[in-house]
């Protein structure tokens, strides 16, 4: 697949998607988000890939908000359609099967950060600047940055970040729990890698199960508690359930398949 605004590269099963508008520090406009929905839309059905990772071109941005050159003069309408096909995208990613690393190597404001609080961990490089500074521009966040910044790090901080627009700095995202860890910019790629590759030794099939059981914590719609007892059900019919329980009791590693 060709894109104009993402560059993609695939190391062994992980698929990297680097966000490429460094001219804009890679802000999201209309054309990036349909892109990213064409990726994450097709994942599912790729058995080739069981991880990825988001990142930005340059050591500059990972993502410095949403295109503001593109959406100034939008209608109510507009904006409405424009957060709606975010919330969208940013659901896609959320939902993905296989687990979506944020390697944030500079700005993720405004919809750059809700960008990666999208994905399921966040790996910062030292250098790396998070804040939803939407406020400043007579906005709010449009693509779930409300809700996911609460989820993460609770209301107090959350409203305070919020309605400050305030940047915070790496150290201060890690302490707060937007992030899980942060690294000199060299070796983002490489921990984001290593991380995948210690959780793709597991089996697929419950790394899925417990990204849906987690994400259905936050859902009002779905019961989590009952989605966890249906995924722990299932877990008995794989392949990969004997083969763990067998290799415990065989004191080998267990080999994996994903069936
Ligand atoms: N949109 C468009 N262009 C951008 C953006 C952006 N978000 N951020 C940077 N750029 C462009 C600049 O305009 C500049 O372009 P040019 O060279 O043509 O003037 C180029 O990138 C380089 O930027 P700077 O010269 O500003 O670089 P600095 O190092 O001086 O500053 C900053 C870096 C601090 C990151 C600064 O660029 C900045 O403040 N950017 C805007 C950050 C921001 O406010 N982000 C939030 C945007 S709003 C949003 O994300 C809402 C999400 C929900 C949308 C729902 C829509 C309905």
């Amino acid at each position: 697949m060709n894109f104009d605004n993402l560059l993609i590269s695939q190391k062994d099963d992980v698929l990297i998607i680097s966000i490429n508008r460094p001219n804009n520090l890679n802000a999201l406009n209309t054309k990036t988000l349909s892109e990213l929905k064409n990726i994450f839309s097709n994942i599912k059905n790729n058995s080739k890939i069981k991880g990825v990772i988001i990142t930005g071109v340059g050591n500059k941005a990972f993502v410095a908000g949403a295109d503001i050159k593109e959406f100034i003069n939008y209608s109510v309408n507009q904006a409405i359609d424009l957060s709606e096909s975010g919330h969208n995208v940013f659901n896609l990613i959320e939902n993905c099967s296989v687990p979506v690393i944020a390697a944030v190597n500079g700005y993720a404001l405004g919809g750059g950060c809700e960008l990666a609080m999208s994905c399921h961990i966040r790996i910062a490089s030292s250098n790396a600047i998070f804040g939803q500074p939407e406020v400043n521009l007579g906005l709010i966040p449009g693509y779930a940055g409300t809700q996911r910044l609460t989820q993460l790090i609770g209301k107090g901080l959350a409203i305070e970040l919020l309605t400050t627009g305030e940047n915070i700095n790496a150290e201060k995202a890690k302490s707060i729990g937007l992030v899980n860890n942060v690294v000199e910019q060299e070796e983002l790629m490489k921990t984001c890698l290593k991380l995948l590759n210690k959780i793709n030794a597991k089996s697929l099939l419950t790394i899925t199960s417990i990204i849906k059981c987690v994400n259905h914590f936050y859902k009002k719609e779905v019961d989590g508690y009952q989605t966890e007892i249906e995924e722990f059900g299932k877990c008995f019919s794989s392949e990969d359930f004997k083969e763990g329980t067998n290799a415990f009791l065989e004191k080998r590693k267990p080999n994996f398949k994903g069936k």
